[in-house]
């Protein structure tokens, strides 16, 4: 029986011997590659984090005290530990382990997570209630070097050092965000890095536990001299995070089990707020990983995509250079996502015009205002579900001042694996109330790069064009010259029942109408192409030809554009479908999409329905 077995409760990990959870840190990491290779998912930061979480564990008593990982991406040693091990092949597949954090799946996990720079507002706010409450715990929360350079982390910060509240904040620093971090935050964590002192630290370390760690005794004894050396050299002034109030400890060697579980008991007897910096390696133990960390940030199973037709993604990402060659008022902006949004191309081609502000939504919107104010042409990447984080600096910033900033939202509509974090379903609902703003949805590559042509000649207002991951459909791939804002186009004739799909779903519409065809219905579909300002008009008048309408999006159906077209069509029935009003759980997109009933099939049945109706 291997040691992970044995652990049934963290409580097991404390009552380990160092020798034995060396033996597990490899167990778990040889767990989470065998795992991740077949299912797909966030590798390379939690095999960085495998020491720290049995450190941790060796710590600290969850669920009393209360660990808070920060985006939530790195938890799976987390899981494997706390009681999930039998259950860990299950993860993100329906029905499974979801890839983050949950509170309704866990005890152990104290706080929902997916995006990033929650945890240390989260963490203070246990604190704080324990200390209302006369309550005797611990609270710590794990943020990595990238999500520590998000506004909401820093606002954490600012307030914690003010409320000087009992709390850890354990700093993991592997220098990568998705791609090589950026921004100062992160240059200051590596000028802390480059101290000599950290060094010497190092030094001891490797010195005192011998180049091979050899188990037994020998690294008992280490340890305890790894701890007691650190003694001297672990408080370094730091001006940085001491004048947030926040004493700065490290930096610590954080894949070194002994060091890291030794400094961790003393860090956690000190009281007030500590900020443990410590130096992972991300993809840590697997040596491709370690190779190319942003490659095996996230990995595809080995049932992964079949990558035959051209992704929405790729669209976007060549026709951004096209852009950019011909037009040098186009700048580009990301958050923290060059190679997820496909700007990687651009920054390579364009280094001047390309800008990676850090895991910075609300920022990445507002620096485009004043781009585009001062006649640039910037177009801001944002992945559907993390341009939620700058709702209010779309609205007041670029709506009411009229910006000519190009929004491209991708993965909009529902993500698959990566669950109710991930979803991108509420940004058309949350757009379309905006005046001034243009929203679009292509459904083909072809038209999503007649959009954004299209978008970049505006002189005035916000254009949001929203497409879906993953490959353009083999349905339809043909497109138009062009559709200006407020035309639409008809894919094809009918006169039982319009049905309008808003993106790639005017193709499973298209689905459905066939279906529809063999019961003797006759279904137009109609794909707007622009959601605002909506073709109104034409899809009056085909509504009077079919005298019913049907509504079809992959997106909330609450404030969705069906709502908001059948507050056009008062006198004639609508049926909207879309993402009903309720999170939707992870599993593999198609099967999600069926589970909702948009589908063609089940589109077909409920159309059928309606109209029998
Ligand atoms: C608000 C938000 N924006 C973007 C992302 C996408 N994202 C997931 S992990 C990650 C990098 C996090 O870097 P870091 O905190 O250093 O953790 P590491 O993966 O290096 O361990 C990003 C940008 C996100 N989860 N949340």
């Amino acid at each position: 029986m291997s040691i992970l077995e044995k652990i049934s409760l963290p409580r097991n990990v404390m009552e380990l011997t160092l020798e034995d959870r060396l033996v597990l840190v490899d167990e778990v990491r040889n767990r989470i590659i065998d795992v991740i290779h077949s299912t797909g998912g966030h590798l390379a930061s939690s095999l960085g984090v495998v020491e720290l979480t049995v450190a941790l564990l060796s710590v600290y008593s969850p669920p009393e005290d209360r660990i808070i990982w920060d985006v939530g991406h790195q938890c799976y040693p987390w899981k494997l530990l706390t009681g999930r091990a039998d259950r860990f092949h299950t993860i993100r597949q329906s029905g499974g382990l979801s890839g983050f954090p949950r509170r309704d799946e866990s005890p152990f996990d104290a706080f929902g997570t997916g995006h990033s720079s929650t945890s240390i507002s989260a963490a203070l706010g246990y604190a704080l209630a324990r200390d209302i409450k006369g309550e005797d715990y611990k609270v710590v929360a794990v943020i990595g070097d990238g999500a520590m350079g998000g506004g909401m982390a820093l606002e954490g910060l600012n307030h914690l050092g003010h409320t000087g509240t009992d709390m850890l904040i354990i700093l993991n620093d592997n220098e990568m965000s998705i791609s090589p971090n950026v921004g100062a935050i992160s240059h200051h964590l590596t000028r802390l890095l480059t101290d000599p002192r950290y060094n010497r630290i190092k030094k001891d370390v490797w010195n005192a536990l011998g180049k091979i760690p050899s188990l037994g005794d020998r690294v008992r004894n280490a340890a305890h001299a790894v701890t007691s050396g650190l003694k001297k050299t672990l408080v370094t002034p730091d001006t940085l995070f001491d004048d947030f109030g926040v004493r700065y400890i490290g930096p610590i060697p954080g894949n070194d089990l002994a060091a890291i579980t030794g400094v961790l008991q003393r860090v956690s007897e000190i009281p007030g707020p500590v900020l443990l910096h410590v130096i992972t390696k991300k993809g840590k133990g697997f040596e491709p990983a370690e190779l190319d960390a942003t490659g095996y940030h996230g990995v595809s199973g080995a049932n992964g995509r079949s990558n035959k037709r051209e992704t929405f993604t790729a669209a976007f990402s060549r026709t951004m250079i096209q852009l950019g060659k011909e037009d040098d008022r186009i700048v580009a902006i990301t958050a923290a996502m060059p190679d997820g949004t496909g700007l990687d191309g651009f920054a390579a081609e364009f280094p001047d015009r390309f800008f990676d502000v850090g895991i910075a939504e609300q920022h990445a919107v507002t620096l485009a205002c004043g781009l585009a104010f001062s006649g640039l042409r910037p177009v801001t990447a944002i992945y559907s579900t993390f341009l939620q984080r700058a709702l209010d600096q779309v609205i007041h910033d670029a709506a009411l001042q009229r910006a000519p900033v190009i929004l491209a939202l991708d993965r909009g509509g529902v993500v698959g694996e990566d669950g109710p974090t991930h979803h991108g379903v509420f940004d058309i609902s949350m757009l379309l109330p905006l005046p001034n703003i243009r929203i679009a949805a292509p459904r083909n590559c072809g038209i999503l790069e007649m959009l954004l042509k299209r978008a970049v000649q505006f002189e005035e207002n916000p254009t949001a064009i929203r497409y879906p991951r993953g490959e353009e459909s083999s349905v339809d791939s043909a497109y138009p010259e062009s559709v200006e804002p407020g035309r639409g186009q008809l894919l094809r004739e009918g006169q039982d029942v319009l049905i309008i799909g808003v993106g790639v779903m005017a193709l499973a519409a298209l689905e459905a109408a066939r279906h529809l065809a063999r019961r003797n219905i006759s279904a137009a579909v109609y794909d707007p192409v622009w959601l605002k300002p909506a073709p109104i008009t034409e899809i009056k008048s085909l509504a009077e030809i079919c005298g019913r309408v049907v509504t079809v999006e992959e997106g909330s159906v609450t404030g969705g554009f069906g709502s908001f077209i059948s507050s056009h069509l008062r006198d004639i029935p609508v049926l909207e479908t879309g993402i009903p009003d309720e999170f939707q759980p992870h599993a593999p997109r198609a099967e999600l999409i069926s589970c909702i009933g948009l589908d063609p099939k089940s589109l077909a049945e409920r159309i059928g329905d309606f109209i029998g109706s």
